[in-house]
């Protein structure tokens, strides 16, 4: 009882209430700092592009010292790198999360594309490392490559999509991969050039139910045109209803 009273009246951590003074909670605080300038700046650099972005602006949007952004960015090369290292460390959480919906492989990689869609609209990071990346001839640091890993990210998908028998014959997962990903950042593209992503969920709608139709293989009932399947020349017979999925070859 008295254990408990004492309990009550002694601190039992003397760091957590005398504040951030032990090493590991002043590293804490200052990966928190880190992350409220990296997301200031990229609200800035959304808005206003690489070149009209200065440290000065992102001190002041954070509400410290030049000297205080300095200490966590050496300069605005540095900012502008980590901001699309942020960007691109974000995809394979996404993947995990989506993953775990338990969703076949196609219609994984529509749920991610989905997400990105939403990051497009909403996310801060994903919009300045995007405005970064278009910029990335004009800035005086090595960025890394663009589109590369969603590209492959996306063949991934769509080589398991194929290999569970979702694809349509003729549909090579590589190919279709560089489609999505030039169908899905081009609309991107021009709806931010033309109307500031307004209408992106839109034409990103269109793009998802045009494409991905086209690359999903049909339920076999409707494949017996070509007369080249199965013992009645590919023809379900009548009033037969057959499985979505198909066999692998
Ligand atoms: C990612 C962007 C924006 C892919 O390069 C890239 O892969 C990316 C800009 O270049 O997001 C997410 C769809």
């Amino acid at each position: 009882m008295s254990q408990s009273k004492s309990a009550a009246t002694e601190p039992l951590w003397p760091a957590l209430r005398t504040g951030a003074t032990g090493p590991f909670l002043r590293q804490e605080r200052a990966e928190r700092t880190r992350e409220q300038i990296l997301h200031c700046a990229a609200r800035i650099f959304a808005e206003r592009g690489y070149e009209r972005t200065g440290i000065k602006d992102v001190a002041d949007e954070v509400a410290m010292t030049k000297g205080a952004v300095y200490f966590h960015f050496p300069n605005k090369q540095a900012l502008a790198v980590a901001v699309v290292e942020e960007l691109y460390s974000r995809w394979p959480v996404t993947l995990e999360a989506v993953r775990g919906k338990g969703l076949s492989p196609l219609d994984t990689v529509i749920e991610m594309f989905n997400a990105a869609t939403t990051a497009f609209l909403e996310d801060p990071i994903m919009q300045a490392g995007t405005r970064l990346q278009n910029e990335r001839a004009a800035i005086d640091v090595e960025l890394p490559l663009p589109y590369v890993d969603w590209t492959n990210l996306i063949s991934m998908l769509l080589r398991e999509a194929a290999a569970q028998g979702q694809l349509a014959e003729h549909v090579d997962p590589d190919v279709a991969a560089r489609v999505a990903v030039a169908a899905f950042f081009g609309s991107q593209h021009i709806s931010d050039n033309l109307y500031a992503r307004a209408d992106f969920a839109e034409r990103w709608r269109e793009v998802r139910d045009t494409l991905f139709p086209a690359l999903r293989a049909r339920p076999a009932a409707t494949r017996g045109t070509t007369g080249a399947r199965g013992p009645a020349g590919g023809r379900a017979a009548a009033g037969t209803r057959t499985a979505r999925s198909v066999t692998p070859r």
